[in-house]
């Protein structure tokens, strides 16, 4: 499983009020235990105006990539800004996100085209977040052929299907899974990711929601997630659907991560 850790994301309270502060500290512990609970990529959103965001993303850059070695994720509705603050990253890493609204696959593409960065896309337009599969299919194909034609190949993207809140979309993880079968099956080698707080707006007990949406989700074939690394029901839930998935062979990662105390109370000496 790809882990995109979501912690450092200035829509988040304390994060907001360490931002404001520069409180150096609070950003790197994030970025410490993110990175020593897994996480593939740590996201960094500034969750600020938009004209001090690239300000903000360079200061947690420099904090993250100082405290760990884990790439970045960067985290903005503005794919200017994300291209703008790329050169500051040490290392390739992620870019969140591109869609095929308003021409942000034609801003991201031709600047990731021959680098190693990876992209998450999101399925949806100019229409905004559709909830029919085969709408999200149909963007999904869309951004996945500009891709092809900037020379990306599939394993560089993350398709975002934008799972619809349980509260207001009955059918919103049915359709999940049927759209992320067809992308899976119509791109070889293509990544799913979500967000998994999505699933739950408006419900209460929403951790309990969104690690059964994981769970499912990995089902369907999702291999990547954004969400709290930090949380031990979400990674137990994790790496206990790898296992039951066939994805973790004689159960060699669970049991690794239970001797190391990642899963589970640490086993008496
Ligand atoms: N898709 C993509 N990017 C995204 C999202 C997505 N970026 C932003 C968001 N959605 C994912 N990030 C967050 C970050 C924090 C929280 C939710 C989503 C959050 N955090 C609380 C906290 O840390 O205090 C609560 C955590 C918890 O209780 O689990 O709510 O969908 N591509």
């Amino acid at each position: 499983m790809i882990i995109i850790g979501e912690k450092i994301n200035g829509s988040i309270p304390s994060v907001a009020k360490a931002i404001e502060a520069r409180d150096e500290a609070f950003i790197r512990d994030l970025a410490v235990r993110q990175a020593q609970y897994g996480a593939t990529y740590i996201d960094i959103c500034a969750s600020t105006s938009p004209n001090v965001e690239r300000d903000t993303l360079k200061w947690l850059m420099d904090i993250v990539q100082d405290a760990v070695d884990t790439p970045l994720s960067i985290d903005s509705s503005d794919p200017n800004t994300i291209v703008d603050v790329l050169p500051h990253a040490k290392k390739p890493g992620l870019i969140n996100s591109a869609s095929d609204e308003g021409g942000k696959c034609e801003i991201v593409f031709p600047i990731i085209a021959g680098t190693e960065w990876n992209c998450i896309t999101l399925t949806c337009d100019n229409n905004g977040i559709p909830t029919a599969p085969d709408v999200k299919f149909k963007i999904a194909r869309t951004i996945a052929e500009k891709a092809q034609k900037h020379g990306i190949a599939f394993d560089r993207i993350f398709m975002d299907p934008l799972v619809n809140s349980i509260a207001t979309v009955p059918h919103a993880v049915t359709s999940f899974v049927e759209v992320t079968r067809n992308i899976l099956d119509a791109f070889p080698g293509i990544h799913i990711t979500s967000g998994l707080s999505n699933i739950s707006f408006g419900m209460p007990i929403r951790k309990s929601i969104n690690q059964t949406f994981l769970v499912l989700a990995m089902g369907a074939g999702m291999d990547s997630a954004i969400m709290d690394p930090t949380s031990l029901d979400i990674r137990t839930a994790l790496y206990a659907a790898e296992m039951l998935l066939g994805i973790d062979e004689y159960c060699v990662e669970f049991l690794d991560a239970y001797r190391e105390g990642i899963i589970g109370p640490p086993p008496k000496q």
